[in-house]
């Protein structure tokens, strides 16, 4: 989740208030444990932080409709984050939070005068009108001028295509430029691009012919490149800074326009990440020998990295209608992608080192926590992103339930695996034991039914075991629900949501738990844990029966505790894994419907649910997971997107922070920036057509929301092939009328539709 305590402000003290003293010692213990240069790091990620809320704050609205965001490279961390509110543009080829500002134009000279979109503070004109627009992978501007006539469609494609590693991975940005004419007279002037370059990057340039190669010094040595056809390159010093300037010259005819491009590149052969002691460095490093080789790759194969990248897209936004919810993917994937790391062991600098076992992982893949902490993969944030992994690359999900299952302790799997560019170990200040064991166990369930991979069940059987073992152990007084390791993820809400005992929302996500480890049991033959998950599951029903206040369930069953009979939109949360892959909770699922929908009418407080009535916090990314149950259940709550998307709109344009999931209603702070969880969003167009997929019994169900849907299947793609089916319905007299894409891919599988 989370700001880590570091990060004392308002809202992590009221949280340590709350504190109950045995979790104070552990907190206690675990700082005087931390090293001095892991402290002024996390006061460097602070401060940094906290700068650009303060900075923000009064500035006038950025020109047009532009917002921040940040657009990344998918496991190699090349980014760039442009902040037009604060006339700002960061970039580095180790990731946001370890990047720098720079001065940045970007536009087009003509009669003399240079224009560029709003990325420094050096002298430039502005345009007449900007219009920023996003796609997940895209960043396009379309800035114009009234005189002379004319206008630049800028775009950044941030190539991703699912299962491919070489465009995926591929260290580089193509930026496209075009350029309009729209007046009856001829138009003459030149694109520029233009960076500015510190000393050492200017003491390690090297221009050509259209190229030109720096050093870049972060946590890690990388060389940066710029490369475009017919660019002229040089030096420019404009308002006190050098600038590395790109330029081009434009002689349009009237009413025509011209294409051209620039490759923006970095390339890294540092073994800057450490995972249990052991070295790792980027993946592209295998796939790419420089950066050269990186810029001419994309250079020339940039048509066929674009149209893949669009296809990718069009699975995301053509089930949407609604432009907001477009938006809200669009930016949640953008943080989510940011966030990624995918590394091979660099097994000569072990050697280097005299380490000589073999590495702890064949390869590493984790996601970082953004400005929540850094956390590496965090199971509860991952939980939520997990669907993604479901529907296009379900190896990264069998990876990283790999790594969490080698870092468990105890019988229990750890909030997360280290911070930053370390995995030594949990790096948060407890664990949250009932809920990462819950989450790691239903994801390894959703997995495991959604592609029949049974080698995970006999792989991890013996972790599955120790899990449930402890989840069983947590109950110490016969009635189903947690009595202990009920710290969770919610960890700006008040006591009982957090830490209460006898919480119904951690019961609940057990009874799926029990019902997903009750199916796996049985498969595997584990009769005896079978049987224990099922008595477990008959008691926390019986229990939940008891529970039940008429029109919600409590937040916890000790009335002892302020707050336990507030309204929670947590409830259901554990059940959506299963709903998405065909299994019918045996819970009682009209009360569920009932508690969603007072649940969320008791927490509304104008963009979007607080985590309970009691709470003045809301996580974005868990409301959009609640409406996603709620439409498996047959409830439309897919218009709350809407809301979702005007608030980030609106820090978007003031203090930033690109995905921002957690807002203070009482306060109007914004915390957990740049944050990977909204990659939530994915479950909306599982959840508008009602889908289910389980490869146990090769059945596909589909219970759309609306009478007019195109459901995506990217999970039985052929990417290779560029074959994505997908299932289109259509109102019609009588019966939907239902088209099948790329049936073929389906072959085998029983498609059946309707509630
Ligand atoms: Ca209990």
């Amino acid at each position: 989740m989370r700001r880590v305590n570091f990060s004392v402000n308002k809202v992590s003290l009221a949280t340590l208030v709350y504190l109950p003293n045995d979790v104070l010692k552990v907190l206690k213990g675990t700082l005087e444990l931390m090293s001095v240069k892991l402290l002024v790091y996390l006061f460097v990620v602070f401060f940094a932080c906290q700068k650009q809320v303060a900075v923000c704050a009064g500035l006038p609205q950025p020109i047009g409709n532009t917002f921040e965001t940040l657009i990344s490279r998918f496991g190699s961390r090349y980014c760039i984050n442009m902040r037009p509110q604060e006339n700002s543009w960061y970039q580095s080829p180790c990731g946001r939070f370890y990047d720098e500002r720079i001065d940045v134009i970007i536009g087009v000279r003509v009669a003399g005068k240079l224009y560029s979109l709003p990325f420094s503070r050096l002298e430039f004109s502005n345009f007449d009108a900007v219009n920023q627009t996003i796609t997940p992978c895209k960043l396009i501007w379309r800035a114009s001028l009234k005189s002379p006539p004319m206008r630049l469609n800028l775009k950044f494609v941030s190539p991703f295509y699912p299962k491919d590693e070489r465009t995926t991975l591929l260290p580089a940005f193509i930026v496209e430029f075009v350029v309009e004419n729209c007046s009856e007279e001829p138009l003459h002037g030149e694109l520029v691009y233009g960076r500015e370059l510190n000393a050492r990057q200017l003491a390690t340039l090297h221009m050509g012919d259209g190229v030109a190669v720096f050093e870049t010094q972060g946590v890690f040595k990388a060389h940066e490149g710029v490369k475009g056809k017919g660019w002229d390159v040089e030096l420019m010093r404009l308002g006190g800074k050098t600038m590395l300037t790109f330029r081009r010259t434009f002689k349009l005819q009237p009413n025509s326009d011209e294409r051209s491009m620039l490759v923006l590149a970095c390339y890294s052969r540092d073994a800057f990440f450490k995972a249990k002691g052991y070295p790792y460095r980027f993946k592209y490093a295998h796939l790419f020998g420089d950066v050269n080789e990186v810029m001419n790759y994309a250079l020339v194969n940039a048509e066929e990295l674009c149209s893949r990248t669009e296809l990718f897209e069009r699975t995301l936004l053509d089930p949407v209608e609604d432009d907001a919810l477009k938006m809200l993917i669009s930016l949640a994937f953008q943080s989510y992608a940011s966030n990624a790391l995918w590394l091979l062991p660099a097994e000569d600098v072990a050697t280097s080192m005299g380490l000589k076992r073999e590495p702890p992982f064949k390869q590493w893949f984790s996601v970082l926590e953004g400005g929540g902490g850094l956390f590496n993969s965090t199971v509860d944030v991952e939980y939520n992103i997990s669907p993604f992994y479901l529907l296009y690359w379900n190896e990264l999900l069998e990876m990283l339930l790999d790594e969490w299952s080698a870092y468990r302790r105890g019988g229990i799997i750890r909030h997360d695996m280290g911070m930053g560019f370390v995995a030594n170990g949990m790096s948060y200040y407890h664990d949250m034991p009932v809920e990462e064991n819950t989450n790691f166990l239903l994801m390894l369930f959703s997995l495991w039914a959604s592609t029949a991979k049974h080698g995970l069940l006999k792989g991890w059987w013996d972790v599955v075991v120790e899990l449930v073992k402890y989840l069983l152990s947590t109950d110490t007084d016969g009635n189903g629900f947690p009595n202990i390791g009920t710290s969770n993820t919610i960890d700006q809400a008040v006591y009982v949501t957090q830490h209460a005992p006898e919480q119904t929302y951690l019961a609940m996500k057990m009874a799926a738990t029990y019902q997903a480890v009750w199916q796996m049991a049985r498969f595997v033959g584990d009769f005896k844990t079978a049987k224990e998950c099922q008595s477990a599951l008959e008691k926390i029903t019986a229990t939940m029966k008891k529970a039940w206040l008429g029109d919600h369930y409590p937040v916890s069953i000790d009335r002892a505790i302020p707050g336990w009979d507030a309204y929670s939109i947590y409830t259901a949360n554990g059940w959506l894994l299963p709903l998405i892959v065909g299994v019918s909770p045996q819970v009682d699922v009209q009360r569920m419907r009932i508690d969603i929908i007072n649940s969320t009418k008791a927490t509304w407080r104008g963009y979007s649910s607080t985590h309970t009535s009691v709470d003045v916090t809301t996580f974005i990314s868990q409301n959009i997971w609640r409406d996603c149950i709620a439409a498996y259940l047959g409830m439309d709550m897919v218009k709350n997107a809407r809301s979702y998307w005007s608030l980030q709109w609106t820090l978007n344009r003031t203090t930033g922070g690109a995905f921002v999931d957690s807002y203070n209603y009482d306060t109007g702070y914004s915390s957990l920036r740049y944050y990977p969880r909204g990659m939530a969003v994915v479950c909306y167009i599982l959840a508008i057509g009602g889908i289910s997929f389980n490869a146990l019994e090769r059945k596909i169900v589909i219970q759309p929301l609306f009478e007019n849907v195109v459901i995506p299947l990217p999970q039985f793609s052929d990417w290779a092939s560029k074959r994505i089916p997908s299932i289109e319905l259509r109102p019609s007299e009588g019966k939907p009328r239902i088209s099948i894409r790329h049936k073929e891919l389906l072959e085998g599988w029983n498609v059946a539709i309707g509630r």
